[in-house]
């Protein structure tokens, strides 16, 4: 982890960001800050997904991490909203036919754009990492992205300076999070139920057994639904849940 700040703290509306040029991993940063704290930085040389999984962060994307307080009663929201704070924002600036990915992958239909990485280091605050391909070479470090990604820059030409970028999401999120601390789920469930693609085929990996059905959204506790062939649905915790495979779909 850098320990390095390259600019001083400066603050974007309530919070303060920290901007480094290459870090480990901008979440782990972020792991000693208070709460509206936001780390941002040009390169990860140990980009994380969940799992343990690997994200590649090469210079040219956004990888960003701000630190919230966890809304009560548990941070089990945090993944789903921070999935609508991104969509929000790329809807904002005109990109289309984008959808959320169980449980948090931004897609523009069958390619990933976005991902995002809760950690909670500490209790009372959470670390919402995201990360957005802008105009970096993903598959040029991992050849298995090659089809699977997409990039702001091939889907929205014109070039959007990353600060704004960085302000609209920040702000996003606060605006997201503040009325959960409140405790009230319902509308965020419901905005994060409209984004999905749900009726999709998906088989679940719950660490080795493998569970085929329709993906049917989100509970009221946030756990993930999968219905069967006659329409008996099926509640899954998502700390259970370690991968989700998106069948394709077949068209007469
Ligand atoms: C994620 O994990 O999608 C969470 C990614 C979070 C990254 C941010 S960047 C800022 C912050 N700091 C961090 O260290 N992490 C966060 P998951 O759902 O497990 O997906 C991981 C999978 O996405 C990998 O196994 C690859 O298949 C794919 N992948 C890796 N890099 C990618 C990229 N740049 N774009 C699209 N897909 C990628």
């Amino acid at each position: 982890m850098s320990t390095v700040v390259d600019r001083p703290g400066k603050i974007v509306e309530d919070w303060t960001v920290w901007e480094y040029d290459s870090v480990t991993s901008t979440n782990l940063v972020a792991a000693e800050l208070p709460a509206w704290s936001a780390v941002r930085a040009e390169t990860q040389t140990a980009g994380r997904g969940r799992f343990q999984r690997k994200w590649v962060s090469d210079r040219g994307g956004l990888w960003l991490s701000a630190v919230v307080p966890t809304p009560s009663p548990n941070g089990r929201i945090l993944p789903l909203l921070a999935g609508v704070a991104v969509c929000d924002v790329l809807y904002g600036l005109g990109v289309r036919h984008l959808r959320l990915r169980w449980p948090n992958d931004v897609m523009v239909l069958d390619r990933k754009l976005a991902g995002v990485l809760i950690d909670q280091f500490r209790p009372g605050l959470a670390v919402i990492g995201i990360g957005l391909n802008i105009d970096n070479q993903p598959a040029c470090y991992d050849a298995t992205l090659e089809n699977h990604i997409e990039r702001l820059a091939d889907i929205r030409p014109a070039p959007i300076p990353i600060e704004n970028l960085i302000t609209v999401l920040l702000r996003r999120i606060r605006s997201l999070v503040q009325p959960l601390t409140a405790g009230d789920w319902t509308p965020l469930l419901s905005r994060v139920n409209d984004l999905w693609s749900k009726g999709r085929r998906v088989e679940l990996d719950l660490d080795g057994d493998i569970r085929g059905g329709w993906f049917a959204g989100v509970d009221d506790a946030g756990r993930l639904l999968l219905q069967d062939d006659v329409g008996a649905s099926t509640a899954y915790d998502p700390e259970k849940v370690r991968h989700l495979t998106e069948m394709p779909e077949y068209h007469e």
